[in-house]
């Protein structure tokens, strides 16, 4: 079964991938580099359905696919950079959230990683939405060298997410823990409609043609 992953974003579809290769290895995930808008809303659910929603609507895609957006919530800064976070990265970058830190300390220090899946069935159904958070804090300086983004300021029980390899983060990820919530829905509920569905497609029928 194949399904349509869409992100710029190459070290997404490489966790995303491993973890599908780990947990669900009849899932191939197929990688698709659409650049559709980076939308300014102010919850991270918003962004991944408005986005979700406007790939429908567009109609650029005509088999199931999912996206997902993603966000640092640094308590102590009300949730800042959060749905912004992308914005945030290109511009002050992790150098910039630790500056905004330095006076900060303990508690004051919490954040927590947060995605969003959005799955959409087909055009005419609205995205599913899949959430997975980790709590953890901001470090005091840069460590580790892996992964990519905020992973080097963000720290998991005495480890950055760049102190980590992609399997080890991927156990305590949010990313992780919301993809594993796709895969087991993807798992209980999709797997024959998939398969009727892609049938269809490759053969160039209409669903409710194929399914009578
Ligand atoms: P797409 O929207 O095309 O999927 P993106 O890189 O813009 O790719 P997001 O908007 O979800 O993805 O990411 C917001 C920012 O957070 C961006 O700067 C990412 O590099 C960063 N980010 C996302 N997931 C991360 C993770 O697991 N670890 C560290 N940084 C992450």
């Amino acid at each position: 079964m194949e399904i349509v992953f869409i992100t710029t974003n190459k070290n997404k579809v490489k966790e995303i991938t491993d973890l599908a290769a780990a947990e669900a290895k009849d899932i191939t995930i197929v990688h698709l580099d659409y650049d559709y808008p980076e939308l300014q809303l102010d919850e991270i659910e918003s962004v991944a359905r408005e986005s979700a929603n406007y790939i429908r609507e567009k109609r650029a895609i005509k088999t199931p696919f999912f996206l997902e957006d993603s966000g640092l919530l640094i308590h102590a800064l009300k949730g800042f950079p959060g749905p912004f976070s992308a914005f945030v990265f290109d511009t002050i970058g992790n150098e910039g959230i630790l500056k905004l830190m330095t006076d900060k300390r303990g508690e004051e220090r919490k954040a927590t990683f947060k995605t969003v899946f959005a799955f959409s069935e087909s055009v005419n159904t609205a995205p599913r939405l899949f959430v997975g958070a980790t709590d953890g804090r901001i470090a005091e300086k840069r460590r580790g060298a892996e992964g990519f983004g905020y992973d080097p300021i963000f720290e998991v029980e005495g480890k950055t997410f760049a102190e980590r390899g992609r399997e080890e983060k991927n156990e305590v990820s949010h990313r992780g823990r919301a993809f594993r919530k796709v895969l087991n829905w993807v798992l209980l509920h999709l797997r024959d409609f998939f398969r009727l569905k892609i049938g269809c497609y490759m053969a160039g029928l209409d669903i409710k043609l194929c399914r009578a």
